[in-house]
């Protein structure tokens, strides 16, 4: 257990049943003991990152309010990709389902398991528009 912190998670599937995968995704974050979800963003296909020739993603962003620390936050969202069927062939292959951790209050960390902020916050147009939707919700 730790301080209440704000967390933004970014969600993403480009593989099997992507809508359900992110309600899934959803619903068991909520469900978890010392998370709550607070906001959703709509939906959205993007194209894959880096030109890779793979199906498009469905895309999200989840708010979550959450007493656990970073490292159990992360934990969890590793429990809900591996429950819905992830699997790790190659780096950034095609995926059931992704969860990764925008940010987490003022948290900060730069560990190749855990960085917070995500760098990918940098070079993705998407996270930085969902997170504004978030904001406005
Ligand atoms: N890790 C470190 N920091 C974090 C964090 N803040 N949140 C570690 C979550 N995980 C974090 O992740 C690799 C390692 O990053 C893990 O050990 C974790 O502890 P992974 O999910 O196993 O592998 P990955 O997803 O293939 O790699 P990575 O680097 O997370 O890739 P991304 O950033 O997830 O990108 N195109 C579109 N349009 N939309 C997408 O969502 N996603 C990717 C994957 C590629 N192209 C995409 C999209
Ligand atoms: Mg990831």
């Amino acid at each position: 257990m730790s301080r209440e912190r704000i967390a933004a998670v970014a969600l993403g599937s480009n593989l099997g049943d992507s809508e359900a995968h992110l309600s899934f995704a959803v619903t068991q974050l909520d469900g978890t003991p010392g998370v709550a979800c607070e906001a959703v963003t709509p939906h959205e296909l993007t194209a894959p990152l880096g030109g890779l020739d793979q199906p498009a993603y469905l895309n999200a962003m989840v708010r979550v309010r959450t007493t656990l620390s970073p490292a159990a936050f992360l934990e969890v969202c590793h429990a809900i990709e591996r429950a819905a069927g992830r699997e790790r062939p190659a780096k950034w292959a095609s995926r059931t389902l992704d969860l990764d951790i925008v940010c987490m209050s003022d948290a900060m960390c730069d560990r190749p398991d855990l960085t917070l902020p995500h760098p990918g916050l940098r070079d993705r147009p998407f996270w930085a528009r969902q997170l504004a939707v978030l904001e406005a919700m």
